[in-house]
């Protein structure tokens, strides 16, 4: 994207309801993208039989990506789940690790998980007003528990942390977040690569 020279302040509009702007093209992020990150990929697989879907999508608005500036928008996680897995976004860590992230939570109800390289987790659970601090050092991976609304909430960090995903992908959370006897359950991925 043309990266926006001599930068003058900018009002962008993110819809309280949809989460999705007027002003911006959306980043999308496909069911297709997300094969072999779920626990029950053969389901995923089957979905797609049924045409490509999408999980959720999100803002880069294209500032220049140094020390100084702010990635910001909003992330709109649709409601679903694969297999007993509610949807997710794919999860990652900073490329400069030591870049802490705000998220605000302004429709729906989720949670942030967050772990360290060191295996510590974190879960703080987003709803319409509550705002996470996502300490530097941790990956964080939105999840969304309702089976009717978007979990839509607005982000923002320093716009040069860059996004890690290799390690998320190959290795996977610690902990999965589950629907048990209808209700949210923190799990241990038994999948998860040491
Ligand atoms: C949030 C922010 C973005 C991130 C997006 C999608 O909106 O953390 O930086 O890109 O979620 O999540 P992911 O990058 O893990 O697919
Ligand atoms: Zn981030």
């Amino acid at each position: 994207m043309e990266k926006l020279k001599n930068l003058k302040s900018m009002a962008i509009r993110f819809n309280l309801d949809d989460g999705l702007s007027p002003d911006r093209k959306s980043i999308k992020r496909m069911l297709s993208a997300m094969e072999g990150m779920y626990l029950d990929n053969e389901k995923l697989k089957e979905m797609l039989k049924d045409g490509d879907i999408v999980v959720y999508e999100f803002y880069n608005m294209g500032l220049p990506e140094d020390s100084g500036e702010l990635g910001f928008g909003t992330t709109i996680l649709y409601p679903g789940k694969i297999g007993e897995e509610y949807y997710f976004t794919k999860g990652h860590f900073h490329s400069i690790l030591e870049t802490a992230e705000i998220y605000y939570c302004i429709k729906g109800n989720g949670y942030l998980l967050m772990e360290s390289p060191e295996g510590d987790v974190e879960l703080q659970e987003l709803k319409p007003g509550v705002s996470v601090y996502v300490p530097k050092r941790y990956a964080h991976r939105s999840i969304n528990i309702s089976d009717k609304e978007p979990l839509i909430s607005f982000f923002a960090y320093r716009a040069d942390g860059g996004h890690d995903y290799k390690t998320i992908k190959t290795k996977g959370f610690r902990k999965l977040v589950v629907e048990r006897n209808g209700k949210p359950e923190l799990i241990d991925n038994p999948k998860w690569k040491a």
